[in-house]
């Protein structure tokens, strides 16, 4: 139950800085942070910020960040800009930087971006530790790849290690799930040799025709924490590795059993729960085919479970898409239903029109709208959630 010191009933905090969105990865870059812009005019649009307690949060300062990030890659990321980055400093791609992808590109008020999107993620946690709110959501943050030292997959301050952080102030044992559809590996390294911390990511793992393998490459069904039998983090980390083209049902299936068999096991005091919308069909760099009610379906079985909960982005390269999951998944929370047909004065309405099937609506088809085959069978999942519940017999001692 939320609340004893204080008891005022169930509330939920939006903790968001919109100057977030004026940052800018580069043109032919899949992160676009005005998906953060296309959010926020749903959220109002429907009317949902008159549901919640509203939070603008500051920039976090370097001090707050250091709890985390090595002190030397902090002075690192809040020096480099455009002007002055040179390419063959070996610091540069030790850090993280460069590389042939350039994943994490180096751009305009850098420092400023990661440190608005972290500090929504504190105040988050703090309206949860402080029991100002039972649920307190940031959708700019969600970074989940990043390490103490070094940026990865688009992650620089990795603002859910941070966040969980805070959490263990108040809280005895945290759980993290993951549903971005890509490993959550920079979480699960920081609280790697801890039990106050339990992580569970779903993704896909695999290697693609040309023999690369899907980003990070981490995060097969038997990496389960440190081999050290004598480490306290043993067992405590869960990792659910998906094929292409997972659908709702199956997906809705596998996240009840599971998540609901780790909550019975491990008990957390509060859950963390990162919404990468780039599990959804249709996604640039996803390969999955879930609708955004079934994207939507693993909050309301979190929320069921009514411990303090964090909810956070992540992931989501099909901007629209990403708006509607993230303003779906905030009606969730408050307990609202939203009408499919989008409100007729939504700014940048036309932004909602570009869709195969259901443009101009909230709930559009997604369903194989960029056609991955759905090779997950029955018997493989099965399986996996065999696996998955044999893992968990380490959390008895
Ligand atoms: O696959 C890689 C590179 C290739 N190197 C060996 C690694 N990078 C991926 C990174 C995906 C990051 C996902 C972040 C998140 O989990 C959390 C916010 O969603 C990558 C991909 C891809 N298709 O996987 N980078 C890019 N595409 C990319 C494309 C255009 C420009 C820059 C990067
Ligand atoms: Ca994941
Ligand atoms: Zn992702």
């Amino acid at each position: 139950t939320f609340g004893m010191e204080k008891p005022q009933g169930y509330s939920v905090s939006f903790h968001y800085n919109p100057h977030v969105e004026y940052h800018h990865f580069g043109s032919s870059h899949p992160m676009k942070p005005w998906r953060l812009t296309l959010t926020k005019h749903l959220v109002l649009a429907y009317g949902l910020e008159f549901t919640m307690d509203l939070y603008q949060p500051p920039p976090a300062t370097f001090e707050q960040l250091s709890q985390f990030h090595d002190e030397g890659y902090l002075e690192f990321l809040s020096k480099i800009t455009p002007q002055n980055v040179e390419h063959d400093d070996p610091s540069y791609l030790a850090y993280g930087f460069g590389g042939e992808s350039n994943d994490c590109p180096v751009f305009d008020g850098l420092w400023n971006y990661v440190t608005l999107y972290s500090n929504a993620s504190l105040w988050a946690a703090n309206s949860l530790t402080s029991q100002q709110s039972s649920i307190a959501i940031n959708w700019s943050g969600g970074l989940h790849h990043a390490k103490k030292n070094m940026a990865s997959g688009f992650c620089y301050i990795n603002d859910i290690v941070l966040a969980i952080q805070q959490l263990l102030t108040r809280h005895q044992r945290v759980l993290y799930i993951d549903i971005d559809v890509h490993h959550g590996d920079g979480v699960e390294q920081a609280f790697e040799s801890t039990d106050r911390v339990f992580t569970l990511s779903y993704h896909k793992f695999g290697i693609d025709k040309n023999g690369y393998p899907f980003f990070p490459g981490t995060g097969n069904i038997h990496e389960m924490g440190p081999n050290d039998p004598s480490s306290r983090g043993k067992g405590h980390t869960l990792n659910i590795p998906l094929e292409d083209g997972i659908d709702d049902d199956q997906y809705k299936w596998l996240f009840k059993t599971i998540t609901g068999a780790v909550v019975e096991k491990y008990q957390p005091e509060a859950i963390v729960l990162q919404c990468g919308a780039d599990s959804l069909g249709g996604d640039r760099l996803g390969k999955f085919n879930l609708n955004i009610k079934a994207h939507g379906s693993c909050v309301e079985t979190v929320k069921s479970f009514e411990k303090p909960l964090l909810l956070i982005g992540g992931g989501g390269y099909t901007p629209r898409n990403v708006a509607r999951t993230w303003c779906h998944e905030t009606a969730v929370c408050v307990g609202a239903t939203l009408h499919n047909n989008l409100p007729t004065h939504l700014p940048y309405i036309q932004a909602f029109q570009g869709d195969e099937n259901g443009g101009g609506t909230l709930y559009p088809d997604l369903h194989n709208t960029k056609r991955h085959d759905n090779v997950n069978s029955a018997q493989k999942l099965q399986k996996l959630v065999q696996h998955a519940l044999e893992n968990l017999r380490y959390l008895e001692g």
